[in-house]
């Protein structure tokens, strides 16, 4: 058996075990089925929601046609997953998360911007080793931490906590997290608004955070931008114990949702990416359309250790939301701004809204025309000749939204019903990249469909 045998047979077995064991615990999180795009909740049943995580062991796919070997946080009773589960509950609710750990060491989990955090009943508190008081005690965790697997038995520890303030968290290994959370123990939480002018449709208590929820998907959208150095994820993986030296590090890669482009624009849980769930992919329809009344929302999280200038091409956003926290002064007055490139520090946040509007009407129906209506559009688009035309996989071979237009030989398309497609993407440009692969990385595409009734019929 060789070395890579044997990892994979290891991890086969520990997997099965830790289920066993887990299964002991109770309070499994109802997990809905996931719309093909948008955020891909997993929600807690009732107002004291119980979310039982464990530690994994798995493997990702890059944009390069490299694998890399990953640690990440996965919903007990099923397999790695990277990131870490979308926890979603609901502002005032009493959350609970079980952690279960198959790792050879402490982990554990902080919730940046959640208050009076428990550990297993008791406030959370930063651990050292060896323990205070002591001359020579060193700071191991920044909070109460699950034992490490001794003996095939894992470690667990529970938290709690009162989510009393709406808006888009990390959580992430608070132990070791120069280590842990560059290996990938970390995920989203949201917290949506229960109180006056919110809703499960809102990202804050407030009107203007409001965004689309009707058709296949609600128009609200992750962001969760991170980064790998492949040579210390090496490190860990020939020997989790040993030292890296961070003078070294160097991140190679960086990803959208987990993903670089163009798996990115897949669906959530698409088959070919087993172990990395969610899509990036942010679809809408012009602003305003029947059945899509309100903007977009973007939640974006930065993971990494760099400054990630989000940069969705030609759109303003406004930002609504940073760190989740309301951008609105104790007195209440409104201190929401208008943004282009979004500039995602490490470890913040940020609650953006964004619309397309269709300010020169180049959607070429009036939407309450039936499909195949005659051109209407007021703007007079002089296309040059073929041979000073270059197409992009996803250009409808027309100018106006809407419409599919006749394709030249030996060309294709990726268009379904004349959508646009507008690039988004990182723009520290040395990071839209996975080891030197140019045009891959943290990139996605808003993708405008024309209003309803249009030929995708959604
Ligand atoms: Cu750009």
């Amino acid at each position: 058996m060789n070395k890579s045998t044997f990892k994979q047979l290891s991890r086969k077995l520990a997997t099965p075990l830790a289920v066993a064991i887990s299964s002991l615990l109770t309070g499994l999180p109802t997990m809905a089925m996931a719309a093909p795009l948008g955020v891909a909740c997993t929600s807690g049943a009732g107002t004291n929601p119980s979310f039982n995580l464990t530690t994994q062991i798995g493997d990702i796919q890059l944009p390069d046609g490299n694998t890399m070997y990953m640690w990440g946080y996965a919903l007990q009773g099923q397999g790695f997953q990277h990131p870490g589960p979308v926890l979603c509950v609901n502002q005032g609710d009493t959350v609970t998360v079980t952690l279960t750990n198959n790792l050879p060491e402490k982990v554990s989990i902080m919730f940046p911007g959640q208050t009076d955090v428990l550990a297993n009943g008791v406030p959370a508190q930063p651990e050292f080793d060896p323990p205070l008081p002591n001359a020579g005690s060193r700071a191991i965790s920044l909070t109460t931490t699950a034992p490490a697997q001794a003996a095939s038995i894992p470690g667990v520890v529970q938290y709690s906590f009162v989510a009393n303030q709406p808006g888009t968290y990390i959580y992430e290994s608070g132990t070791n997290p120069q280590k842990q959370v560059r290996m990938g123990l970390f995920g989203t939480l949201i917290v949506r608004p229960t109180g006056t002018g919110g809703g499960p449709d809102h990202l804050y208590n407030r009107e203007d955070s409001r965004f689309t929820t009707a058709g296949n998907w609600d128009e609200e959208f992750l962001v969760l931008l991170s980064e790998i150095d492949p040579y210390q994820h090496w490190a860990v993986e020939a020997n989790p114990a040993a030292n890296f030296n961070f003078n070294n590090y160097k991140p190679r890669y960086w990803l959208i949702n987990g993903r670089g482009f163009p798996d990115s624009i897949a669906d959530n849980n698409a088959a070919f990416l087993p172990t990395q769930p969610y899509g990036a992919l942010a679809r809408v329809h012009p602003y305003g359309a029947p059945a899509h009344p309100y903007p977009g929302a973007i939640r974006y999280l930065n993971l990494g250790s760099e400054d990630y200038p989000f940069h969705p091409h030609g759109n303003n956003g406004s930002v609504v939301g940073r760190d989740g926290r309301s951008l609105e002064t104790e007195a209440g007055d409104d201190v929401s701004f208008e943004k282009f490139v979004v500039p995602v520090g490490p470890g913040q946040t940020w609650d953006v809204m964004f619309s397309w509007h269709d300010a020169e009407d180049y959607n070429i129906r009036n939407p309450n025309d039936p499909v195949g209506s005659p051109d209407n559009n007021p703007v007079d688009v002089n296309i040059p000749q073929i041979a000073n035309q270059f197409f992009g996989q996803f250009y409808s071979f027309s100018p106006y939204l809407g419409v599919q237009g006749q394709q030249p030989p030996n060309w294709s398309t990726l268009n379904t019903c004349g959508e646009y497609y507008i690039i988004s993407h990182n723009h520290a440009l040395n990071q839209i990249t996975s080891w030197g692969a140019l045009m891959t990385g943290p990139i996605t595409y808003m993708r405008v469909d024309p209003p309803l009734p249009n030929s995708c019929a959604q």
